[in-house]
């Protein structure tokens, strides 16, 4: 709100001043200070959940009814947040969003300037070309496509596939920096064997462990992007059940890495995975920037600020910047996470703490 009423002042010189600042295109600085610089962050999206039970039936309707075609590049159901005005995004700084592709379709090749990462939920028989590296896919796994990296998706197989989107697009709209521009072919040429980026990866003497670290990334910043572009499900299952092992914790957090750097995987992007234990709850934290998270395996639910999200595996929801937020399951879950944070760190923006108390629960969501 602004803290002066323009319209509603009484002298009319000083009326008339504010009239005339408006007809030159000026906004006075006094009037909507409070509006620009609040206490805390005030993101316009809004926590929110999508349901796999709706997504999925969706998606499979559109394999039937719409062609993967040019022009249209790919079949993809964008998660819209509702408080975001019927823009496309997950959250003011992230796309998120359900792909899908029938037997022996390709989505054509591409690149763009904005970054993008998939975690695949659910299919066999599709491989990402990455600049000419075929990235096989498999649930579980995370496959990067790096801003400015041609990428196209293929299914060999007779099955239909389904795997999660995220990108750093609003980031680079935002930034006035979105370049796009069609292959000249529908799928580029494939080099070699499948997966050259993992067996270099191995053959240099690389392992598991150094594709991720436990907790939260804090280490350099990185301006490139992984030469790594796939991060296998069994590796991190692996690391996953080693560390729920080795610490009592609610919740075991893995982030995906740069090798190489020891950064996050996209300069703009930070890809984690996170299992809670069954009956366990995790601490309440807030952090500034965005999230997304796919439920991979498993239920449960999360609190974020004070609304309960039940949620199950396939589901998909946004915790927006500074959403304080827990996490639960009985059974035991598997989360996926997408987040801007390399970005805000970058800038020496980021900010992140544990609340004392975890939140009372006021608002069951859906
Ligand atoms: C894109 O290129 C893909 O390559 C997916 O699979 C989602 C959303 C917005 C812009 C480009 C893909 C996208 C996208």
């Amino acid at each position: 709100m602004s803290t002066v009423e323009e319209s509603q002042v009484g002298d009319p010189e000083l009326r008339s001043l504010y009239q005339d600042i408006a007809a030159a295109e000026l906004r006075p600085l006094w009037t909507i200070t409070e509006q620009l610089l609040t206490p805390t962050p005030r993101p316009r999206a809004i926590p929110w959940l999508w349901r796999g039970s709706v997504l999925r039936p969706l998606a499979e309707r559109a394999i039937r009814l719409v062609p993967v075609e040019r022009g249209g590049e790919r079949r993809v159901l964008s998660l819209t947040n509702p408080g975001l005005g019927g823009r496309p995004y997950a959250a003011g700084t992230l796309w998120g969003a359900l792909q899908c592709l029938g037997p022996r379709e390709t989505a054509p090749a591409h690149r763009h300037s904005p970054g993008a990462i998939r975690f695949v939920i659910e299919g066999e028989g599709v491989w990402t070309t990455v600049d000419g590296d075929a990235c096989d896919m498999r649930p579980g796994d995370l496959v990067l496509t790096p801003g400015g990296a041609w990428h196209d998706h293929a299914n060999g197989g007779d099955g239909h596939m389904f795997w999660f989107d995220g990108l750093d697009l609003p980031m680079v709209e935002a930034l006035d920096a979105v370049f796009f521009e069609q292959h000249p072919e529908l799928r580029q040429p494939v080099e070699g064997e499948h997966n050259r980026s993992e067996a270099d990866f191995r053959e240099a003497g690389g392992t598991a462990r150094d594709t991720m670290v436990a907790g939260a990334v804090r280490g350099p910043l990185d301006a490139a992007h992984s030469p790594l572009l796939v991060y296998r499900w069994t590796d991190t299952d692996a690391r996953l059940a080693e560390l729920a092992a080795s610490d009592p914790a609610p919740m075991a957090s893995v982030e995906f890495t740069n090798p190489h750097s020891g950064a996050s995987v996209l300069p703009t992007l930070s890809c984690g995975m996170h299992r809670l234990r069954p009956g366990g709850t995790s601490a309440t934290t807030r952090r500034s920037g965005n999230r997304v998270y796919v439920v991979f395996r498993g239920e449960g639910h999360s609190v974020i600020e004070g609304r309960r999200f039940d949620w199950t595996a396939g589901d998909m929801f946004v915790v927006p910047s500074w959403a304080a937020e827990r996490h639960a399951s009985e059974g035991g879950a598997d989360l996926f996470s997408l987040g801007d944070d390399p970005v805000l760190r970058a800038l020496g923006i980021y900010r992140e703490e544990t609340l004392p108390q975890p939140q009372p629960v006021t608002d069951v969501f859906g």
